[in-house]
This record gives C-alpha cells, structure tokens and sequence, in this order.
C-alpha cells in the first residue's frame, strides 16, 4: 500500500513529489531576436545540370514512341512527370500552311521542377539552344530572348497545364533535319522526337 500512502503524502505536499513527474519542458528558446537580415532566399532547387545525356545528336529521337495524330493542320501531345513526351514523331500534311502543337502536361509536379516546354528548330541547334537557355532559368522559359535559332516555342508549363505553339510550316522546309524537344535542362535527352513535313 506504499502507493496509496505516497499519493497522500503528496496530495498533502505537492511541491515535494516534483520527482515522479518530469518536470515541465523548459520553454523553448526565444527565435533569436537578431533582425533578421532577409537571408539570401534559397535559390530555386538547382536545376539538373545539364547532365550530359546518353543519347547524341545522331541517335534517332523518340524512335520507340508511336507518331503524333495529326488533324486539321493541328496535334496534342502529352508530357509527363517522367520526363517523357507521349510521341516520337510529328508529320505535318504539306497542305497546311500554318501548324499548331498543343502540349498538354499530364504530370502533378510544379514548373520550376518538371517544366515542359515545345522547341521547334533544326536537330543540329538543338544542343546550343537548350545550354544558353538553361542560363536563362525557369523565368525565361529556359530558352535565351530572341534566339534566333528557335523557330518556334510554347510557353515552359507544368503539371494540369496546357499550353501550345503555332508555326509556319515553310519555316520547317528548309534545311532539317527539324526536331520538337523541351529545353528544361536535361529535359532533351529523353523529350525531343522528330519533325517533318509529309
Ligand atoms: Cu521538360
């Protein structure tokens, strides 16, 4: 009965039982009052680096994927979470005179994270475009202002965005090979297909 007898003694005096309950937290320390000087803001999470992919400028591009569905001078394709464009190929009908490719981002993730963007321009720029771009930062699109070898571009969207792109399809007659890719940084590796005029 030696717990009933302590629980009267401390009933009787509760400042002397202090030790069979753990005395309270301390309070925690007061945030340092210092003011704080705006501490340089997190830069954005560093974008992949342009880590050299496997793939060159002379593999085939999206050779596995299945081709675009064209209709009325227009397609919709899709981009993912997995840094991966939904088709391997766009074959624009020699009877349109302009070309509208919608992107629809089927991923969740944000845009500074896994932004998708539709480059137009010919296979052998596509390496210099997306490294000056990747300096412009997701502010920019990642592409540099007025790149002149950017034939066409949409807008850098992320996941449940939609966005597209319009361009005249003499622009793509000329000297190709031509190539659609994303110019996130490191993003072209996996997202780029091929674009021709049938
Ligand atoms: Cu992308």
């Amino acid at each position: 009965m030696k717990t009933t007898t302590l629980g009267i003694a401390c009933a009787l005096a509760l400042a002397a039982c202090g030790e069979n309950s753990p005395p309270p937290a301390p309070e925690p320390p007061p945030p340092a009052s210092t003011p704080a000087p705006t501490a340089p803001a997190p830069v954005e999470p560093a974008a992949p680096a342009a880590e050299a992919p496997a793939a060159t400028a002379d593999t085939v591009p999206g050779d596995a994927k299945p081709a675009a569905e064209v209709s009325d001078c227009s397609t919709t394709i899709e981009g993912n979470d997995a840094m991966q464009f939904n088709v391997g190929s766009i074959t624009v009908p020699s009877s349109c005179s302009e070309f509208t490719i919608t992107l629809r981002h089927t991923g969740q993730l944000p845009v500074n994270a896994m932004g998708h963007n539709v480059v137009i321009s010919r296979a052998s720029d596509r390496q210099a475009i997306a490294a000056d771009g990747a300096m412009g930062g997701v502010e920019a699109g990642y592409l540099k202002a007025d790149d002149n070898r950017v034939i066409a571009h949409s807008d850098l969207i992320g996941g449940g965005q939609t966005t597209s792109v319009s361009f005249s399809v003499s622009a793509i007659q000329g000297d190709g090979p031509y190539e659609f890719f994303c110019s996130f940084p490191g993003h072209w590796a996996t997202m780029r297909g091929t674009l021709q005029v049938g």
